[in-house]
Protein backbone atom coordinates (compact mmCIF):
# COMPACT_ATOMS: atom_id res chain seq x y z
CA UNK A 1 0.00 0.00 0.00
CA UNK A 2 2.73 2.43 1.00
CA UNK A 3 4.73 1.34 -1.98
CA UNK A 4 1.86 1.96 -4.38
CA UNK A 5 1.41 5.39 -2.94
CA UNK A 6 5.09 6.18 -3.33
CA UNK A 7 5.17 5.05 -6.95
CA UNK A 8 2.06 7.07 -7.73
CA UNK A 9 3.57 10.13 -6.09
CA UNK A 10 6.82 9.77 -8.02
CA UNK A 11 5.02 9.37 -11.33
CA UNK A 12 2.68 12.22 -10.53
CA UNK A 13 5.57 14.51 -9.63
CA UNK A 14 7.54 13.77 -12.76
CA UNK A 15 4.40 14.30 -14.80
CA UNK A 16 3.37 17.51 -13.13
CA UNK A 17 6.88 18.78 -13.68
CA UNK A 18 6.98 18.10 -17.37
CA UNK A 19 4.07 16.72 -19.33
CA UNK A 20 1.22 18.06 -17.25
CA UNK A 21 2.47 21.34 -15.89
CA UNK A 22 -1.08 22.57 -15.53
CA UNK A 23 -4.17 20.79 -14.29
CA UNK A 24 -6.24 22.46 -16.97
CA UNK A 25 -4.89 22.39 -20.50
CA UNK A 26 -4.65 25.77 -22.22
CA UNK A 27 -7.69 26.72 -24.22
CA UNK A 28 -7.46 25.52 -27.81
CA UNK A 29 -8.96 28.84 -28.86
CA UNK A 30 -5.60 30.32 -29.83
CA UNK A 31 -6.83 33.60 -31.29
CA UNK A 32 -9.41 34.01 -28.49
CA UNK A 33 -12.36 34.65 -30.77
CA UNK A 34 -14.57 32.23 -28.86
CA UNK A 35 -14.44 29.69 -31.67
CA UNK A 36 -12.15 26.71 -32.08
CA UNK A 37 -11.37 25.84 -35.67
CA UNK A 38 -10.11 22.43 -36.74
CA UNK A 39 -6.68 23.99 -37.33
CA UNK A 40 -6.53 25.30 -33.75
CA UNK A 41 -7.83 22.00 -32.43
CA UNK A 42 -5.16 20.07 -34.32
CA UNK A 43 -2.40 22.44 -33.24
CA UNK A 44 -3.27 21.93 -29.57
CA UNK A 45 -3.62 18.18 -30.04
CA UNK A 46 -0.23 18.13 -31.70
CA UNK A 47 1.48 19.86 -28.77
CA UNK A 48 -0.36 17.51 -26.41
CA UNK A 49 0.99 14.54 -28.35
CA UNK A 50 4.54 15.89 -28.08
CA UNK A 51 4.15 16.34 -24.32
CA UNK A 52 2.81 12.80 -23.81
CA UNK A 53 5.44 11.30 -26.10
CA UNK A 54 8.15 11.75 -23.50
CA UNK A 55 10.85 9.82 -25.35
CA UNK A 56 10.10 11.69 -28.58
CA UNK A 57 9.90 8.67 -30.89
CA UNK A 58 6.64 9.82 -32.49
CA UNK A 59 4.61 7.01 -30.90
CA UNK A 60 2.72 6.93 -27.62
CA UNK A 61 3.63 3.50 -26.34
CA UNK A 62 2.06 1.57 -23.45
CA UNK A 63 4.48 3.05 -20.89
CA UNK A 64 3.60 6.57 -21.93
CA UNK A 65 -0.10 5.71 -21.95
CA UNK A 66 0.18 4.22 -18.48
CA UNK A 67 1.51 7.53 -17.20
CA UNK A 68 -1.51 9.33 -18.60
CA UNK A 69 -3.81 6.64 -17.18
CA UNK A 70 -2.28 7.10 -13.72
CA UNK A 71 -2.62 10.82 -13.99
CA UNK A 72 -6.26 10.51 -15.02
CA UNK A 73 -6.96 8.29 -12.02
CA UNK A 74 -7.09 4.94 -13.82
CA UNK A 75 -8.85 5.94 -17.00
CA UNK A 76 -6.90 5.88 -20.26
CA UNK A 77 -8.35 8.66 -22.40
CA UNK A 78 -6.05 7.67 -25.26
CA UNK A 79 -7.41 4.17 -25.68
CA UNK A 80 -9.96 5.02 -28.40
CA UNK A 81 -7.19 6.67 -30.43
CA UNK A 82 -5.39 3.35 -30.91
CA UNK A 83 -7.36 2.44 -34.02
CA UNK A 84 -5.53 -0.81 -34.85
CA UNK A 85 -5.32 -1.86 -31.17
CA UNK A 86 -1.61 -2.60 -31.20
CA UNK A 87 -1.05 -0.69 -27.96
CA UNK A 88 0.85 2.07 -29.73
CA UNK A 89 -0.67 5.35 -30.77
CA UNK A 90 1.03 6.81 -33.80
CA UNK A 91 0.81 10.45 -34.85
CA UNK A 92 -1.58 9.46 -37.64
CA UNK A 93 -3.87 7.60 -35.23
CA UNK A 94 -3.78 10.52 -32.83
CA UNK A 95 -4.64 12.96 -35.61
CA UNK A 96 -7.54 10.80 -36.79
CA UNK A 97 -8.88 10.59 -33.23
CA UNK A 98 -8.52 14.36 -32.94
CA UNK A 99 -10.63 14.85 -36.06
CA UNK A 100 -13.30 12.50 -34.70
CA UNK A 101 -13.35 14.37 -31.39
CA UNK A 102 -13.70 17.65 -33.24
CA UNK A 103 -16.58 16.36 -35.36
CA UNK A 104 -18.30 15.08 -32.24
CA UNK A 105 -17.95 18.42 -30.46
CA UNK A 106 -19.05 20.45 -33.48
CA UNK A 107 -22.75 19.87 -32.91
CA UNK A 108 -24.05 22.19 -35.63
CA UNK A 109 -21.36 21.10 -38.14
CA UNK A 110 -20.18 24.57 -39.11
CA UNK A 111 -16.52 23.55 -38.82
CA UNK A 112 -15.98 25.52 -35.62
CA UNK A 113 -16.51 24.72 -31.96
CA UNK A 114 -18.25 27.57 -30.17
CA UNK A 115 -18.08 28.18 -26.42
CA UNK A 116 -21.53 26.62 -26.08
CA UNK A 117 -20.37 23.53 -27.91
CA UNK A 118 -17.24 23.42 -25.71
CA UNK A 119 -19.36 23.49 -22.58
CA UNK A 120 -21.62 20.75 -23.90
CA UNK A 121 -18.53 18.66 -24.60
CA UNK A 122 -17.22 19.10 -21.05
CA UNK A 123 -20.47 18.18 -19.34
CA UNK A 124 -20.56 14.56 -18.12
CA UNK A 125 -23.74 13.84 -20.07
CA UNK A 126 -21.86 14.31 -23.32
CA UNK A 127 -19.97 11.04 -22.90
CA1 LIG B 1 7.05 7.60 -27.31
CA1 LIG C 1 -1.91 1.78 -32.99
CA1 LIG D 1 -20.06 24.49 -34.39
Amino acid sequence: MRRTLLVTTVVFCSLSGAAFAQQRPPSPDLNKDGMITLAEHEQVAQSRFVRIDSNGDGVIDTTEQRRVTLFMGGRNPLLPADANRDGRITKAEFKAATAIMFARADANKDGRISTTEQEAMRSPQAR
